[in-house]
């Protein structure tokens, strides 16, 4: 090809619109499902791969650099070195330390806020104006860690939360009621994981009620039926690390999901991990992270949810958050 110029200079290649960079840091299951969807939904100009063990992460980024002729264009960049990250819109952290057998929750976190502690400040320095998504686990106190160590406001740091917890309690109604998941209107609130809250008050299908029409049909669907597809929402992630030893592409397209929302300014509602200080009476000095519905867009959180809970959904929230709150307190941030 012969270089385009007119006579003042004036080249396509010297007018070039800003790049959407992504960078995710941690190249293990996780981190390479949400690289591969954020790749194939072409959502970055540019993705960063970070990752502490080098030959993994190069293997990595050429196995999915020889998919480049059947992938909108995307630039894939790699290293050990915070660097590469530089100039990032989105920082996407999922790099995290096992659990090793017979090890408690809490001695894990200690470990992974040490792992957090060298990860969070650089990266927030190369970025200065990213917005930080944090995946690894446990994901509402590691995203109250993040905010602390990057000193970045509140709106930009955002944990992965119940975005997926609330997708597979769409899923498990939607096979119930036999229709598609994304019309189903349901979400799981506060603490990734076992304490996640099931906000039956406001499950809907094209704008009915289900929690009714569910007692209508079936005379048995008391608050038993319903803790029990709660608990089924909470063991299926059990369930998957038991059958394949972790889990990765519903986490992966859950991601995706909320980085097209942010990239793209859709202002589209997820329940995410949010500062949830002064909502639903945890207390306004308790700095702990919960998911709650929230509208994001290019510049982070615009906004978060005040939603309707009824007194027993109320009270289990601030139930997980006295808990975080504890847990957060044991850390000396
Ligand atoms: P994995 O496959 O062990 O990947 C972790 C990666 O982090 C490895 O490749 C490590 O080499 C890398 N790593 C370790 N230290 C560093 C460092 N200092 N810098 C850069 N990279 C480093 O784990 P997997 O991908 O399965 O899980 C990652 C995290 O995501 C874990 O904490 C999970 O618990 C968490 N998940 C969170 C979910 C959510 O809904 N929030 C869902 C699934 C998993």
């Amino acid at each position: 090809f012969r270089a385009v110029a007119d006579a003042d200079g004036y080249t396509p290649s010297s007018h070039r619109r800003r790049l959407t960079k992504v960078s995710v840091i941690g190249a293990g299951n996780v981190g390479m499902a949400i690289a591969q969807t954020i790749l194939t939904r072409g959502l970055a100009d540019e993705i960063a791969l970070v990752d502490a063990v080098p030959d993994k992460l190069r293997g990595e980024m050429l196995d999915l650099q020889h998919a480049a002729a059947f992938l909108p264009r995307t630039r894939l960049v790699s290293d050990t070195d915070m660097a590469v990250t530089a100039g990032s819109d989105l920082a996407i952290v999922t790099a995290g330390a096992r659990q090793i057998p017979g090890e408690t929750r809490l001695n894990l976190l200690q470990r992974n806020v040490a792992l957090f502690r060298k990860i969070v400040p650089p990266l927030a320095a190369h970025s200065p104006d990213a917005v930080l998504l944090i995946v690894s686990n446990p994901v509402d106190v590691l995203t109250y860690v993040a905010w602390k160590l990057s000193g970045f406001p509140v709106a930009r740091v955002i944990g992965s939360g119940t975005n997926l917890d609330s997708s597979r309690f769409r899923f498990l109604l939607a096979e119930h009621l036999d229709v598609n998941a994304q019309d189903v209107n349901a979400y799981m609130v506060g603490e990734h994981g076992d304490s996640s809250v099931a906000v039956w008050s406001t499950v809907s299908v094209a704008g009915m009620p289900v929690l009714k029409s569910l007692r209508d049909s079936h005379s048995s669907f008391g608050e038993e039926a319903l803790e029990g597809i709660r608990r089924a929402v909470v063991d299926s992630a059990y369930e998957v690390i038991g059958l394949k030893g972790y889990t990765s592409w519903a986490i992966g397209y859950s991601v995706a999901n909320l980085a097209a929302s942010l990239l793209r300014d859709q202002r589209r509602i997820h329940p995410v991990s949010v500062l949830a200080a002064g909502f639903h009476g945890i207390p306004d000095d308790h700095e702990v992270f919960l998911s709650l519905p929230a509208r994001l867009g290019r510049g982070g959180v615009l906004g978060v949810a005040d939603m309707e809970l009824t007194e027993e959904e109320a009270r289990r929230l601030r139930r997980s958050a006295k808990t975080l709150w504890d847990n957060t307190q044991l850390l000396g941030l």
